[in-house]
């Protein structure tokens, strides 16, 4: 039987980031993927990182091409009412965001590893968890045809929403908080050079759009649609129609067009469970919450769950302390809870809900018309957009 410190479940942004910092405090581990390394290096997800998540991960050693390739925005726009107006991240808070596609970190990370001899094991099937309330946890999983087990000290449960971490907790050890939302994201990626330097999140009576980008020619685009929509419902032609439509307002702003590469619809929910612990089964990121995408916070959570596990982790095997351990759930549920605020009001005040009355449009738009007039309101927006303070 194999044997590591830390066995890590999962491949994404929070795994391998979690299996290269315990690798700078001199702790082993082992990455088990399910996926192959082209599927995950090519998953189209986040584009948006936080200023407190990009120095993570260049302090990690991870940020070399991102800082090459990575464009700094200093703020985003809120269009509404046939207007845009400009957040100030810069004036008002100091701080940017980096816009910098996830699939593009996940690629920095996973070669990073393999490159400082890193393990990971990807195309690694029916990965299961034994003994996580034992001081000697295992896990085992097939790959090619044959059966493995892996001895550790740990297990980080890194496997996003649709893991088989989460579910390894005990009947009614868990608490969930869920709400879905009556609305989905149809995103496309398109060779077409952005028409605009920074975000465009907008509310059209026609339901909500997002202009965000890749590189200086590649854009990305995001329609709010029925989440039980046939992607093969919207041909191209009509996704272009609307984006004109919801997006081009305020004066001569036009969206240039272009071949689509990737399309696809996403529902949107929040979701967080407590505690993030069972034993020495620790959940980070999507595996222990889910926030609607409006926010851009998802990945940059999985970032600053991992900080505390990793700091966690290391303080247990260099002088045996276990307080921050046993405090990891509730140091990371505090921030989870903020960002789970922000992503749940930008998504209402940005979405058009199939049921919202008169009264409630209303509503909306005061909100807007205050987020955007208010030094106070815009403020309290731009710092949580660029990424409260970590706790850690
Ligand atoms: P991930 O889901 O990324 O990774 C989990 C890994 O575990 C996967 O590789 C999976 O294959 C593997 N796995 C699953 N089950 C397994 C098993 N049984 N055995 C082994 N491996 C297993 N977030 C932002 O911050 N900004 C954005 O702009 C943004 N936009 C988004 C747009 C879309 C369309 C979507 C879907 C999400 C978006 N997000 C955004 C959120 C997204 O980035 C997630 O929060 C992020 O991927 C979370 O990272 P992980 O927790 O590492 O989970
Ligand atoms: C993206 O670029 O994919 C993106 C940006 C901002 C969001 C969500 C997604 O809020």
């Amino acid at each position: 039987m194999e044997r590591t410190q830390v066995a890590i479940i999962g491949a994404g942004p929070a795994g391998l980031l979690l299996s290269q910092l315990l690798h700078l405090q001199g702790i082993d581990s082992i990455v088990l993927e399910k996926r192959s390394r082209t599927y995950v290096e090519g998953r189209i997800r986040a584009g948006v990182i936080e200023k407190g998540a990009a120095e993570t991960l260049i302090e990690a050693g991870l940020g070399e091409r991102m800082q090459q390739e990575s464009m700094i925005h200093r703020g985003i726009e809120l269009a509404f009412s046939g207007k845009r107006h400009r957040i100030d991240f810069e004036a008002l808070t100091g701080g940017w965001v980096m816009v910098y596609g996830q699939h593009e970190v996940v690629i920095d990370m996973i070669a990073k590893r393999l490159g400082t001899g890193g393990k990971i094991v990807f195309g690694a099937e029916d990965v299961t968890l034994h003994d996580v309330d034992s001081g000697s946890p295992r896990v085992s999983f097939n790959k090619d045809g044959s059966h493995h087990e892996i001895a550790c000290d740990f297990v980080a449960g890194c496997d996003g929403y649709h893991g088989v971490s989460r579910s390894s907790f005990p009947e009614g050890k868990l608490k969930a908080f869920e709400r879905v939302y009556p609305f989905g994201w149809l995103g496309i990626l398109a060779e077409a050079a952005p028409a605009s330097e920074e975000l465009i999140y907008s509310l059209h009576d026609n339901g909500f759009a997002l202009f965000s980008m890749r590189s200086p020619t590649v854009t990305r685009l995001y329609l709010q649609c029925d989440p039980a929509d046939d992607i093969g419902s919207w041909s191209n032609d009509r996704i272009w129609s609307e984006l004109h439509t919801r997006l081009e307002v305020g004066g001569d702003f036009r969206i240039n067009e272009g071949a689509v590469r990737e399309k696809s619809i996403t529902p949107m929910r929040s979701f967080v469970v407590e505690p993030m612990r069972h034993g020495r089964l620790f959940l980070a990121g999507d595996s222990a919450h889910i926030v609607p995408p409006t926010g851009a916070k998802g990945m940059n959570l999985a970032v600053a769950d991992v900080r505390v596990l990793a700091r966690a982790l290391a303080e247990f095997f260099k002088s045996g302390r276990e307080d921050l351990l046993d405090g990891y759930s509730e140091t990371c549920l505090r921030r989870i809870w903020k960002a789970e605020r922000f992503s749940w009001w930008m998504t209402s005040m940005l979405h058009r809900a199939p049921d919202d009355d008169a009264f409630g449009r209303r509503i909306q738009l005061a909100e807007l018309d205050y987020v955007t007039g208010s030094e106070a309101a815009s403020k309290s927006l731009a710092e949580n957009y660029i990424g409260l303070p970590f706790d850690d």
